[in-house]
């Protein structure tokens, strides 16, 4: 899979590289490509935003050069995704969805967000990660990113993958390791016997 990042702030996503997600770039099953959307900027002085017509607090982010960074990664198979406040909360079923595109166009807003003629041009996917306020884009889209690569071939064992709680909808239960008795308290005989040692 194929995730392209549109954002003002690309050295923000260095975290993603680490983890699973990064042993999956090792293993090129996910290629994560950066743009850095004040690249496109014409001006002198790499202006990515202005003051909001009609005014109101903070600043917008100028339509051209997102469109400009967006035509930069662009192609018609791809499923390009808006993280906003404003989109549908993302969830198992829809990271699942996501995993079977070959090509990921994800775009990331901050300060007020992105004018909104360049979303409309675009027409991407709109989807929040929850109901409270972030700073921007950035951390739904890894989050979102760690959520679909688990479902990408061969990044996670298929055993892993099915004992999935919130698709099956079964009960997540306690779990317990070594050693048998922590701070007094014992692991549940159940567990200890010889029919449930067999995975160990
Ligand atoms: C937060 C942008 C609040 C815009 C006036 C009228 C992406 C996010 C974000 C952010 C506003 C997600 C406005 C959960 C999030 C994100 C930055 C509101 C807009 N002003 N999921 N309308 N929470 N947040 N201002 O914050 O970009 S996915």
């Amino acid at each position: 899979m194929r995730i392209d990042i549109l954002t003002l702030f690309p050295e923000s996503f260095e975290p993603i590289k680490q983890s699973i997600v990064g042993r999956a770039v090792e293993n090129k099953k996910i290629d994560i490509n950066l743009i850095n959307i004040r690249n496109f900027s014409k001006d002198k002085h790499k202006k990515v935003d202005d003051t909001p017509y009609g005014g109101g607090a903070g600043m917008v982010m100028k339509p051209d050069v997102v469109y400009d960074s967006y035509k930069s990664v662009y192609e018609p198979e791809a499923k390009v995704i808006y993280l906003t406040p404003q989109g549908k909360t993302l969830n198992q079923k829809k990271v699942q969805e996501l995993s079977d595109n070959e090509h990921l166009i994800l775009i990331c807003g901050h300060y007020e967000g992105i004018d909104q003629r360049v979303i409309d041009e675009i027409a991407p996917e709109e989807i929040s990660i929850g109901d409270y306020v972030l700073t921007g884009g950035e951390l739904p889209a890894m989050v979102l990113i760690d959520a679909v690569s688990r479902y990408v071939d061969g990044v996670l064992s298929k055993e892993s993958l099915q004992e999935e709680t919130f698709t099956n909808n079964l009960l997540e239960y306690p779990q317990y390791t070594r050693p048998e008795i922590f701070l007094g308290r014992k692991v549940p005989e159940v567990l200890m016997s010889r029919q449930s040692q067999k995975n160990r």
